[in-house]
């Protein structure tokens, strides 16, 4: 199990914490370990692979499929990657764990399940006043679904832990199962 590779998949709404504890894992794992870890960030993905993509449906899957079939190439090679789209769509995420098993890779699916009043609240990035002022259409949790992961491997609520505490759980959880 050690020796085969791994797609850890983070899915949640914008401003959930997703990249951010994407990130914190990726570096913990560095430290930790001597498997190669990709990190398939959001913005880079957006910009390098699926650039020209908007966000519709079509898109939105067209996306997660990219990639989840980046992640699962990796992972066939014994690499460990982690991806952070939002991912709003059941089926979309669904093809992404069964492209990483064909593969021969292990698939772990961690809901990031911050509230979207409280990613509204944090609103980085200003997107959802504009939704919510309707120069923005089509964003997620506001006028444009969210489907709510039923098969998570581990769910976090990223309102409720510090960043820490958040990449320990993920970590803690590698290590149950034996993946670190
Ligand atoms: C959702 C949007 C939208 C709309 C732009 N809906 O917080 P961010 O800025 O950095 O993360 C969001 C990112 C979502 O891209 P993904 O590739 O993760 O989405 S998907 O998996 O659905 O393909 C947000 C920004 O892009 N953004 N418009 N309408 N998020």
């Amino acid at each position: 199990r050690r020796h085969r590779g791994l797609v850890v998949f983070f899915t949640g709404l914008s401003g959930s914490g997703k990249s951010t504890i994407a990130r914190g894992v990726a570096d913990s794992l560095r430290e930790s370990g001597d498997r190669t870890v990709t990190l398939l960030d959001g913005d880079v993905v957006r910009r390098e692979l699926s650039k020209g993509l908007g966000f519709s449906k079509e898109d939105r899957d067209t996306n997660v499929r990219r990639i989840g079939w980046v992640a699962a190439e990796v992972a066939r090679h014994r690499g460990m990657v982690l991806c952070c789209p939002i991912a709003p769509y059941e089926k979309a995420r669904t093809t992404a764990r069964a492209m990483a098993q064909a593969a021969g890779a292990g698939f772990i699916l961690v809901y990031v399940s911050t509230p979207l009043a409280v990613c509204e609240q944090r609103d980085r990035k200003g997107l959802y006043a504009k939704a919510r002022a309707g120069q923005l259409t089509g964003m997620t949790g506001v006028d444009d679904p969210y489907e709510e992961p039923t098969n998570a491997d581990l769910v976090i609520d990223a309102s409720e832990l510090p960043i820490d505490e958040a990449v320990h759980a993920v970590m803690h959880h590698l290590t149950e199962t034996g993946w670190v």
